[in-house]
């Protein structure tokens, strides 16, 4: 059996088949899989039979996983490394993760350490719907002009995880306490563009749904930047929208992608969507926010020096 790589749209994305992901790979597939993830971003395996623990000896490869701290309660039994996302029925009662990433993002931008790979292992999907969209952040670094890839090369923004709480058309958030959870995930500081560790590519790292601001710039003009470039980066052309089947396995690199999980189904008991989902820890990339440095370009300047000396 030998595996199959074929690309899902022009921008992100490819289907691998010819790889049965619950036996243990052998070195020649696991660099041509590791390869593909790279070069394709998002990856996707239709029809694997996986236990959970067939899930997580695969998702190790690619690094320590984490154990879901912030939200035991919808951990796999037995398996804190996977976390239960979708609208099914917990102990008689709807998931809370059945609104998780309504909002174009990438993984826990919000804290200083966030994830390099996510993977979804779907289990129950609606007839129709509960996709998720994915877009490339290489490219949409890539195709801006110089004049604005010098300037964002140098600037810093805040993501805010209370970001997400301001509701969308089809989804409104139900968090009880957003004065809790601002103080369980303060908000932290990136860069706006970010060189991936393994490539070398730059890639935007700003989301609609998390980025508040831009460090350096007044209110407006960082608004007004940022509405641009979170429209510029989630262009149709930029993306892939996946649809699922029972037994797709998916992963992607938040490194250099954002995703999106549609509210494009009929959020009941009757309809269940139902991932099972790991994520690898990444590493450090951001410090928490200052609030009153937002202003003090001079400041950025010295702090990045200072980084660059170091
Ligand atoms: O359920 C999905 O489609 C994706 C949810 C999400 O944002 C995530 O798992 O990181
Ligand atoms: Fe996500």
């Amino acid at each position: 059996m030998s595996i199959r790589i074929r690309p899902l749209s022009f921008a992100i994305g490819a289907e691998i088949t010819g790889v049965d992901l619950a036996k243990p790979l052998d070195d020649a597939q696991w660099a041509e899989i590791y390869a593909a993830w790279l070069k394709h971003i998002v990856l996707v395996f239709p029809g694997q039979k996986l236990t959970p623990e067939q899930q997580i000896a695969f998702g190790r490869r690619f690094g320590p996983l984490d154990d879901h701290w912030e939200d035991p309660t919808y951990r796999l039994p037995g398996f804190p490394e996977i976390y239960q996302i979708g609208n099914f029925m917990l102990d008689g009662k709807m998931s809370k993760t059945k609104d998780t990433g309504r909002k174009w993002h990438s993984d826990h931008s919000y804290t200083t350490r966030p994830t390099l790979l996510s993977m979804l292992y779907c289990r129950k999907i609606p007839p129709v719907g509960g996709t998720t969209a994915f877009a490339n952040m290489y490219m949409a670094y890539d195709t801006l002009t110089d004049t604005l890839k010098g300037m964002l090369e140098n600037l810093e923004a805040v993501h805010d995880m209370l970001n997400y709480l301001t509701p969308t058309l089809l989804w409104k958030p139900t968090v009880k306490d957003p004065s809790a959870m601002a103080k369980k995930f303060p908000a932290v500081v990136h860069p706006v563009v970010r060189t991936h560790p393994e490539t070398g590519r730059k890639a935007l790292y700003v989301s609609e749904g998390q980025t508040t601001r831009i460090l350096g710039l007044s209110e407006e003009e960082g608004r007004g930047l940022l509405q641009f470039l979170f429209k510029h980066a989630t262009q149709l052309e930029f993306t892939y929208r996946h649809a699922y089947q029972v037994d797709d396995l998916v992963f992607w690199d938040n490194r250099c992608a954002q995703h999106i999980a549609l509210a494009d189904y009929v959020h009941n008991s009757d309809n269940p969507r139902h991932m099972y989902r790991l994520t690898v820890l990444g590493e450090k990339s951001g410090r928490l926010y200052e609030p009153g440095t937002e202003t003090q370009p001079e400041q950025q300047a010295e702090r990045r020096t200072a980084k660059q000396a170091a």
